[in-house]
């Protein structure tokens, strides 16, 4: 476990680098969730992948035979925190603005054709994009993680919710890339498996073309600017009143079935870079 740097508050964001140990120069995969804070079930995720990982008994951690895991459970713990004791449905940093509104959108903050389309420049807006591109504390930790591993890192996946979507860039224009024929391979041998295994059905497309367009999201900066190849946003699904809050029973079901789809994509993106 390692701390990237410290939210705007204080708070260690930490991340957990996961190998065998085998001392082989392998590619890596990076994932982030919780940059929107009131997306509970994204950091349940990512902390139900890092247990199974650690776990020798476990499918998931033969994975680690063909490739490196750096996982960033809570990319966001000020608006996490904030989401637990005060407003349930904060999605934001904390990072001050005016006192009356405060934070900025996390996914609306990266250095990649910022700010021109599905944000805002109002501070008391949920998309507000932040005074500059990574203003934000919380969105120049990835970054960083991003710039250490650029060389071996092949999948970058963003968990958030909900929706039960796999997109892919572009998010900020109704253009395709021209690799996405492959992103969008390995996207839908994650929605079979899940499929597969709950019969639950994932969307698979490009972020605008899909959900709607935003500009500076994660998910096109890894891809555009740290050239990670794979680059995919996972809205998990939703469920209890307003969709982000799924009730305590809903969440051992859905954590395990989102990790099969995230298996099964690891797996897919390993064999094909190796
Ligand atoms: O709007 C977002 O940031 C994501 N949806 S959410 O409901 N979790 O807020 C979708 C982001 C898709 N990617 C880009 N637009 N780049
Ligand atoms: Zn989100």
């Amino acid at each position: 476990m390692r701390s990237g740097g410290k939210s705007f508050e204080g708070r260690d964001i930490k991340h957990v680098i996961i190998t065998n140990g085998d001392g082989r120069k392998k590619n890596s995969v990076l994932i982030d969730a919780g940059i929107h804070a009131r997306e509970w079930i994204a950091p349940a995720t990512a902390l139900y992948l890092i247990d199974q990982l650690a776990n020798p008994t476990s499918d998931l951690s033969k994975l680690l035979e063909k490739i490196d895991f750096v996982i960033h459970p809570l990319i966001n713990p000020d608006g996490y925190e904030f989401s637990r004791l005060f407003f349930r449905l904060w999605r934001k940093t904390r990072s001050r603005n005016n006192f009356v509104c405060d934070g900025t959108d996390g996914n609306r903050n990266f250095d990649f054709h910022w700010g021109e389309v599905g944000s805002s420049e109002n501070v008391c807006s949920d998309i507000y994009q932040g005074k500059t591109p990574f203003s934000e504390a919380e969105t120049k930790v990835i970054r960083d993680t991003a710039k250490g591993i650029k060389d071996t890192c092949k999948f970058y996946l963003t968990l958030h919710s909900f929706g039960k979507y796999l997109l892919y860039p572009w998010g900020y224009t109704s253009e395709l890339p021209d690799t996405w024929k492959e992103i969008h391979e390995i996207a839908e041998i994650g929605a079979d498996a899940i499929r597969r295994k709950t019969g639950t059905n994932y969307t698979v497309g490009s972020s605008t073309n899909t959900l709607y367009a935003a500009a500076g999201g994660s998910d096109d900066y890894m891809f555009g600017v740290m050239k990670i190849p794979i680059a995919i946003t996972m809205e998990l699904p939703g469920g209890g009143n307003f969709g982000f809050d799924l009730p305590p029973s809903k969440i051992k079901e859905t954590v395990e079935e989102s990790a099969e789809g995230i298996f099964a994509m690891v797996n897919a993106v390993a064999d094909k870079f190796k």
